[in-house]
């Protein structure tokens, strides 16, 4: 019989910055590993793969630019910023292969029975707006299937602008079996449908012709609901997988694809953790594995007891990411309370104490909520910067059907009906002015500050002084916006 054959596809960036920090298709491998499990046979294009053979001959070169631990740049094309984003200073581009080497790919495959493309940010929807706009010229007639993040959160958004055949919202592998058992009249893709996230086949990771790192998770879902945060739309569920099934996969995947480096995209890592994370450290340690382990996605620092720095240390974690968020009480009953500034103190003290230097530890702090003051901004980089560790500032991307989207609706900072291109982190979505962004580029480029000093272990200011430092800053810059507009039009920048 006749296999079925499934082209998946990750598509483009198309933003104002894109860089390649651990940024793999996993819920798309995962999909494709389940299909393939179940007798399908799968092809697959990474419009972000960097290792492309004619890429890698069109940039002059044998190998892609890598940075630390298989991180670097993806190849990028300027192009016309979208009018409704042009008060920004800043190129606009498409990141991953050149359209013409898509478009190659595409011609130079026998015709697939369907095309699944996956979907992330919801304003990166011109990827797949793209991507299913050539599916449709290279193979017209095959059915595109639609899902990821984007698709989740937007369903009708994407129906209207990227017109796939079908949308899957939510975890994919059990639908679209389903589906396709159902289009294709094949009913043993109905069956063994697993009860248990264990049971899934590890994703599908083998389909890169190389890779730099593996992307891992123990884990789907998160049970808290911090107000500004999707993640449950998403996956309403929080189920955690065996530690051994976790052990197995990560001793086995690296082995197999012959990578060192190891990134965990869990929303909730180290949650439960004598259950879960702590017995999958010491297993990990018992192997006396040569791996390295990154958090790029923020950690539960309250977690962080003597035992699982010395574990995170043991075992070689090198990228360490604490989500702070704020120490604004008001802002801390939003995000639930999972972190109070002591016991952010607590986890730097414990990983210290474990051979981290702080500067090895990085946190994240929110930026740009509706009702959010600078000064409460400040603080929390104050507080930051007072435990030595690096401040990685993220600007708020309000995202439909969260608490903070319609709050920021609500209290008239966004309108309902706003294009998602408008909900990129990059432009301050709440604000929306090239002045706002100039104000909140100068704390980014505080932070920068703040963060050299760490890194060379100087703590920079004084909180008090630096206080007065920074209100100076942007009473000054507020002024000579006032006195000299020209600024405004001036100095695009990179
Ligand atoms: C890991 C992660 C990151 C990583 C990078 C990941 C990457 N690929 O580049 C890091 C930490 C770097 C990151 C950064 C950011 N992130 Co992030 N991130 C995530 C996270 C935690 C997991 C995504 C993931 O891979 N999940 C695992 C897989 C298994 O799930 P999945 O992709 O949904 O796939 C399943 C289904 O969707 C479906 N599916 C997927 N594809 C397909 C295709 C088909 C055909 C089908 C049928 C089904 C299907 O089946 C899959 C398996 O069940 C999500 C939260 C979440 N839980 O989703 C936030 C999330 C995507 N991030 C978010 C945000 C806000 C950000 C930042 C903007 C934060 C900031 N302010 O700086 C930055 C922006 C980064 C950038 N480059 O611009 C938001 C999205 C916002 C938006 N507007 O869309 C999310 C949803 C979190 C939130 N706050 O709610 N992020
Ligand atoms: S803890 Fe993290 S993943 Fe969980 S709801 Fe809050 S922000 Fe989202």
């Amino acid at each position: 019989m006749k296999k079925l054959r499934a082209l998946c596809i990750n598509p483009w960036i198309y933003d104002f910055s894109a860089y390649d920090y651990f940024s793999k298709p996993i819920g798309l491998l995962y999909v494709a590993a389940y299909l393939r499990q179940r007798g399908v046979e799968i092809d697959f294009i990474d419009c972000l793969d960097k290792h492309h053979p004619e890429l890698l001959a069109r940039q002059g070169r044998t190998r892609p630019k890598l940075r630390k631990f298989g991180t670097g740049p993806f190849h990028r094309e300027i192009i016309p910023t979208p009018p409704m984003l042009a008060f920004i200073p800043r190129r606009y581009a498409r990141y991953g292969l050149p359209e013409d080497i898509f478009r190659k790919e595409l011609k130079r495959r026998a015709r697939p029975d369907v095309v699944l493309v996956t979907s992330f940010m919801t304003y990166w929807y011109p990827g797949p707006q793209r991507v299913v706009q050539l599916v449709r010229e290279v193979f017209p007639g095959v059915p595109v299937i639609l899902g990821g993040i984007y698709a989740t959160l937007m369903p009708d958004h994407a129906r209207e602008v990227v017109q796939p055949d079908y949308i899957i919202q939510g975890p994919g592998e059990i639908q679209v079996a389903q589906l396709l058992a159902d289009w294709f009249h094949l009913p043993e893709l109905k069956e063994n449908i697993p009860r248990h996230i264990d049971e899934y086949p590890y994703p599908a990771f083998d389909l890169y012709r190389k890779l730099d790192y593996l992307i891992v998770m123990t884990s789907r879902g998160c049970p808290f609901r911090c107000t500004f945060c999707a993640t449950y739309k998403i996956d309403a569920q929080f189920s955690q997988r065996h530690p051994e099934n976790v052990v197995e996969e990560i001793l086995t995947q690296t082995r197999r694809l012959r990578v060192r480096d190891v990134a965990f995209y869990d929303d909730a890592l180290l949650m439960q953790p004598e259950k879960r994370i702590k017995p999958i450290l010491w297993e990990l340690l018992r192997q006396r594995h040569q791996l390295r382990f990154h958090t790029p996605n923020g950690l539960h620092g309250r977690f962080i007891d003597e035992e699982m720095a010395y574990l995170l240390y043991a075992n070689n974690f090198r990228t360490i990411r604490i989500s702070l968020e704020s120490v604004a009480k008001e802002r801390r009953r939003d995000i639930h309370n999972k972190i109070t500034p002591g016991e952010m103190t607590r986890a730097v003290y414990n990983l210290v104490k474990a051979g981290y230097q702080p500067k090895d530890i990085e946190t994240y702090i929110i930026m740009g909520l509706p009702t959010q003051s600078i000064d409460e901004v400040v603080e929390t980089m104050l507080y930051a910067h007072s435990l030595g560790v690096i401040i990685r500032l993220a600007s708020f991307s309000p995202i439909p059907g969260t608490v903070d989207y319609q709050r920021a609706i609500e209290q008239g900072y966004f309108p309902a009906d706003a294009d998602p291109l408008l909900t990129n982190k990059t432009i301050l979505p709440l604000f929306r002015t090239r002045e706002a962004y100039e104000r909140f580029h100068r704390i980014s480029q505080l932070a920068h500050m703040l963060n050299e000093g760490a890194k060379r272990g100087v703590s920079l200011f004084h909180p008090s002084d630096f206080r007065k430092a920074l209100k100076q800053a942007l009473e000054d810059f507020a002024r000579e916006l006032e006195e000299n507009p020209v600024m405004e039009a001036t100095g695009a920048r990179e």
